[in-house]
C-alpha cells in the first residue's frame, strides 16, 4: 500500500510544503507541494531529501540511561521518576540557577517550547539557552531598544520592495524567505527592481545582484557607519517621516557630521562613489534591508544591527509597504525581556543578559565550568546538539563532564546525547502534529499543522507528552477534575467551557495549563501537542483576532475553534491571518510613539568604529593570516539535522573553501589535505581551491563532523571557534570572522 501525504520540510524555518509517498511505513519519494499557499511548489534539493532525516540506523526508540560507559534501555516509568528526583534534589541543594534548558524546537517544530518552559519556570529557573541566541539576540536588542519590543523585529515587504539591500545574507543557498530563488530571479530580471548585494565574497546571490558591494570582511559596521553618513551630510534623510516618526536625531547625528566617508570607503576597500550611489538609491527608493549571518556573526554584531536601524529610519523605511515591516504572528517568538530590568536573569559567571527570554549558548561552557556556588549543573536539552553546533567543541565536552546531570532528548543518538546521563526518544517530525509559530511572512500570516505521515517506532513519545509526563512526576500539575477528562471526550465546545470553568475555580490553574489541557484534551486527541494548538486559538490576543478576521474567519466566540477546524481541513498549509498593511506603525510601542534612535551604552562603541581605528583592527595578524569563515549554509548541509551522509554521496560537502591564488601562493593544492589552526584548535580538512571565496578568506560549511555508522564524516568546525569570541552585548558568536592559518600537512 502506498500513499501520497501532505506534509512539510523541516530542515530549514521555510518548511516548504511536500507531498510524501508512503510505503510501509518508509517516505519512499517526495514532491514540491503545489497547494501549499505559501511555498507554492518551491522546494530545494534537501526538501526533496527528508527520507534521509527520518530512516537511518541512528534513530532513538527507547529511553537510555548511562551506566558506566554504556546506554541500557529501560521503561519510560524508571526514566522519568529518576530524572525528577535528581532535579528536585540538585534544584533544593543548589538553587534554581544551576538549571537550564537548552533547545526546545527546532527548525521543525515549536509545540514542545511552552511545555520545556512551563517545566523549567516550575523549577524556579529562567536560564533558557536556545540556537536563536547564537545569532539573532543583538538584533533583538536594537529593536527592543529603538522600536520598543524585542519580538517586533523587521522583515522585508517582499511582495512591494523595489530595492533590496542584502547584508550578509547568501538567500539563494540559505532561503530564509519565502520561495527565494524565484524572488532573488525576479528581482534580478525585473529592470524596475534592484538588488544590491554586500558580501566580500561573489556568493550564489551576489552573483544574481545588480549591485554588488564585495567589501573587505569584518567592515559592516564602518560601511554602515559610512551610508549613514552621507545621507545626513548629503541631505538625503526622509525628513517628513524623521518629524513625524523618529525622536532622538540629534543626539546621534555628530557621529555621522564629520565622519570620514572617502576614508571608511578605502578601509572597506570598496569604491567612494559606488557606495555613495547606494546610498542615493537606498535613500530614494521603495527599499529594504535583509541582513543575515554575515552581519550577524560578524565584528561588532549587536551594534551593525543597531546602525542598520537607524539607517532605516532616516530613510522611512520602517513600517511602510515595500520597506521593512513587522509580519504577524499566532505567537510572538519570545517575551520582551528589557536587558535594564534587573528583574531577568542575567547569567551567573558571565553576566549575559536575558534578550527576548533567551541566554546565548556560547557561555554555557563558562558557566557550568566555575566555582560560583550557583553555577549551572543540570542541563536539560531538547531539539538541539550543542557538542556539534556551539562554538568550542572541546569547551563544551569539557563542561559537561562536569555536569551533576545531562539529559537529552532527540531523535537520534548525537553526540550530545552519547555525553547526557539519560537519552529520551521523541517522535520525530514525521511521526506527530507539530507547526512552526513564527512563519516570518507578509502580509499573510501562515499556519501548517503538519500530521503524523508514518506511524512511531518503538517507544518513542511526543516531547510535549514527555516534558509533560515528568511534570506529573515533580508534582507541578494539579488534580485535575473528571468533570474536565469527561468534557474533552465530548465535543471541543463542551470541553472548552469546561476549561474555563477550571480555571475560573483557581487563578493558580492557569500557569499549569498547557498540562492541564494537555492530560486532558491531548490524550482524547492523541496528540499534546494539537490540543495545544486549539488551546492557543481561544487566548489569542484581540490583535490576532483582527488579523484573523482580515484572512476572512467570522468574528465571535467560536472564532479559534473555526481556525482550528480549517487547520485541520488544510493539511497542505492555509492562511490564518493578515495583518493591516496599512497600520505596521501600530508595532511601534516607544514610550513616546516614536523611533528611539540614541541607544547611550552603545555611544563610545559606534564613535570608536572608525576608520583609522578598524584599519589597526582589522590588520593581517602574522600568525594567523586568513579569516576564516566557519559556517556556511550550503546545499549540502542543514544545520546538524541530516546524520546519514548518503544523502550527499558524490558531492564534496565538507572541505576547506580557499582561493586559487591563495593556494598557489601557499603552494598547496586542490584535494590536498591540509591543517588548519586557531586560538581555539586544530583540524585536519580536504582542500577546495575555488573563486568561491575571496583572498584572504577561507571557508568551511558547519553541520558536519557527525559520527553515524561508527564513522566521522566531515569536520566539525565548531573545534575551530572559541566561545569567548563573541558579541559584547548579546554574546552570540562571529563565526564569520576567525582568526586561522592553513598549513599543507606534510610541512606542519
Ligand atoms: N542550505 C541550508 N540552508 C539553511 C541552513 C542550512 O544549514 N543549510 N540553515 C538555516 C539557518 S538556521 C540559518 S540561521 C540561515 C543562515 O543563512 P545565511 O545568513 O544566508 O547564511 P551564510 O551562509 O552564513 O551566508 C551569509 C553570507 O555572509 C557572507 N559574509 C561573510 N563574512 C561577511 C562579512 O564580514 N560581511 C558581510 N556583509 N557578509 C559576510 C558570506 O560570504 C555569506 O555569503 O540559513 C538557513 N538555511
Ligand atoms: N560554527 C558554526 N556553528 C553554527 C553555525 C555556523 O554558522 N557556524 N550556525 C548556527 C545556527 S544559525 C544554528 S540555527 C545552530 C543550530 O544548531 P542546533 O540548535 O543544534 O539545531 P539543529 O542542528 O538544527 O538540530 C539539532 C538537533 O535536533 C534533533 N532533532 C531533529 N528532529 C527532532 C525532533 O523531532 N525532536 C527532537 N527532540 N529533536 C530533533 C537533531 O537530531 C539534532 O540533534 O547551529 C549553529 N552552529
Ligand atoms: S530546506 Fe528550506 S527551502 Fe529547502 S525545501 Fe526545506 S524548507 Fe524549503
Ligand atoms: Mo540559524
Amino acid at each position: 500500500m502506498s500513499e501520497w501525504k501532505k506534509t512539510g520540510c523541516v530542515l530549514c524555518g521555510q518548511n516548504c510544503g511536500l507531498e510524501a509517498l508512503v510505503e510501509n511505513n518508509r517516505i519512499v519519494k517526495v514532491r514540491p507541494d503545489k497547494d501549499n499557499p505559501r511555498s507554492q511548489g518551491y522546494a530545494c534539493r534537501k526538501g526533496l531529501n527528508i527520507a534521509f532525516y527520518q530512516h537511518h540506523n541512528d534513530r532513538l526508540t527507547q529511553p537510555l540511561k548511562k551506566v558506566g560507559c554504556d546506554f541500557v534501555p529501560i521503561s519510560w516509568e524508571q526514566a522519568l521518576s529518576e530524572i525528577a528526583e535528581k532535579l528536585r534534589s540538585i534544584v533544593d541543594e543548589h538553587g534554581p540557577r544551576s538549571l537550564a534548558f537548552m533547545g526546545l524546537g527546532g527548525l521543525g517544530g515549536h509545540s514542545e517550547a511552552v511545555f520545556g518552559l512551563r517545566l523549567l519556570r516550575s523549577l524556579g529557573s529562567k536560564y533558557y539557552y536556545n540556537a536563536l541566541a547564537g545569532e539573532l539576540t543583538g538584533l533583538f536588542w536594537g529593536y527592543g531598544r529603538t522600536i520598543g519590543r524585542q519580538y517586533n523585529f523587521t522583515i522585508l515587504d517582499h511582495d512591494r520592495t523595489d530595492m533590496l539591500l542584502a547584508i550578509g545574507w547568501n538567500g539563494w543557498m540559505s532561503h530564509q524567505m519565502p520561495q527565494a530563488r524565484r524572488f532573488l530571479d525576479k528581482m534580478s530580471k525585473d529592470p524596475d527592481k534592484l538588488l544590491v548585494v554586500i558580501d566580500p565574497r561573489r556568493s550564489e546571490t551576489a552573483a544574481k545582484a545588480d549591485i554588488h558591494l564585495a567589501l573587505r570582511p569584518g567592515t559592516d559596521a564602518l560601511l554602515t557607519r559610512a551610508l549613514i553618513a552621507i545621507i545626513l551630510q548629503e541631505g538625503w534623510q526622509n525628513q517628513e517621516y524623521i518629524d513625524q516618526h523618529v525622536s532622538q536625531l540629534e543626539q546621534i547625528d555628530a557621529w555621522f557630521r564629520d565622519f570620514d566617508v572617502r576614508e571608511a570607503c578605502r578601509v572597506c576597500e570598496l569604491d567612494y562613489d559606488q557606495v555613495k550611489e547606494v546610498a542615493r538609491l537606498f535613500a530614494t527608493r521603495k527599499s529594504s534591508l535583509h541582513a543575515d549571518l554575515g552581519v550577524l556573526m560578524g565584528r561588532h554584531s549587536s551594534v551593525t544591527t543597531y546602525l542598520e536601524i537607524i539607517l532605516l529610519a532616516i530613510c522611512g523605511r520602517l513600517f511602510v509597504p515595500g520597506g521593512n515591516v513587522v509580519p504577524g504572528y499566532l505567537m510572538t517568538m519570545g517575551a520582551h525581556t528589557d536587558d535594564r530590568n534587573t528583574k531577568y536573569w542575567k547569567t551567573v559567571e558571565t553576566g549575559f543578559p536575558t534578550l527576548l527570554g533567551m541566554h546565548p549558548p556560547n557561555v554555557m561552557p563558562e558557566e557550568i565550568n566555575n566555582d560560583h556556588p550557583e553555577r549551572l549543573r543540570a542541563v536539560l536539552i531538547s531539539s538541539s546538539n550543542p557538542i556539534r553546533s556551539f562554538a568550542d567543541t572541546t569547551a563544551y565536552e569539557q563542561a559537561f563532564s562536569k555536569l551533576d546531570l545531562l539529559v537529552t532528548i532527540d531523535i537520534a543518538m548525537t553526540e550530545t546525547a552519547k555525553m547526557s546521563d539519560y537519552v529520551l526518544p521523541d517522535r520525530s517530525l514525521y511521526e506527530r502534529w507539530d507547526t512552526t509559530y513564527f512563519q516570518l511572512n507578509y502580509p499573510e500570516i501562515y499556519c501548517q499543522m503538519r500530521r503524523p505521515i508514518l506511524e512511531p517506532e518503538g517507544e518513542t513519545l511526543e516531547g510535549s507528552e514527555i516534558l509533560t509526563r515528568l511534570a506529573d512526576k515533580l508534582g507541578f500539575i494539579p488534580v485535575i477534575p473528571e468533570s474536565l477528562y469527561a468534557a474533552a471526550g465530548k465535543s471541543r465546545l463542551e470541553y472548552g467551557q469546561a476549561l474555563y470553568a477550571y480555571m475560573q475555580s483557581d487563578p493558580k490553574v492557569a500557569a499549569t495549563m498547557p498540562f492541564v489541557v494537555a492530560k486532558t484534551l491531548g490524550k482524547e486527541m492523541g496528540s499534546f501537542n494539537l490540543a495545544w494548538m486549539w488551546a492557543l486559538l481561544q487566548t489569542v490576543p484581540r490583535s490576532f483576532k483582527e488579523n484573523a478576521a482580515r484572512a476572512g474567519f467570522k468574528p465571535g466566540l467560536t472564532m479559534g475553534d473555526d481556525i482550528f477546524q480549517a487547520i485541520l481541513d488544510h493539511p497542505e498549509g492555509l492562511w490564518i491571518g493578515k495583518v493591516d498593511p496599512d497600520n505596521n506603525f501600530a508595532n511601534l510601542k516607544t514610550d513616546d510613539g516614536r523611533i528611539n534612535l540614541f541607544i547611550p551604552e552603545v555611544e563610545e562603541w559606534v564613535k570608536g568604529i572608525t576608520p583609522k581605528s578598524e584599519e589597526e583592527q582589522l590588520q593581517s595578524d602574522g600568525y594567523y593570516p586568513f579569516i576564516l569563515m566557519a559556517g556556511r549554509h550550503t546545499d549540502e548541509n542543514a544545520n546538524s539535522l541530516m546524520r546519514n551522509p548518503e544523502w550527499n554521496r558524490g558531492r564534496r560537502a565538507c572541505t576547506l573553501a580557499m582561493h586559487l591564488d591563495d593556494a598557489e601562493r601557499l603552494g598547496i593544492r586542490d584535494q590536498q589535505i591540509v591543517k588548519v589552526t586557531t586560538e581555539a584548535g586544530t583540524l585536519n580538512i580536504e582542500l577546495e581551491t575555488t573563486a568561491d571565496t575571496r583572498p584572504g578568506m577561507v571557508i568551511i560549511p558547519h553541520g558536519f563532523g557527525l559520527e553515524f555508522n561508527g564513522k566521522i564524516f566531515g569536520v566539525g568546525v565548531n573545534r575551530l571557534t572559541k566561545s569567548t569570541n563573541r558579541d559584547r552585548i548579546a554574546g552570540t558568536p562571529l563565526h564569520r570572522y576567525v582568526r586561522c592559518r592553513v598549513d599543507s600537512v606534510a610541512s606542519s
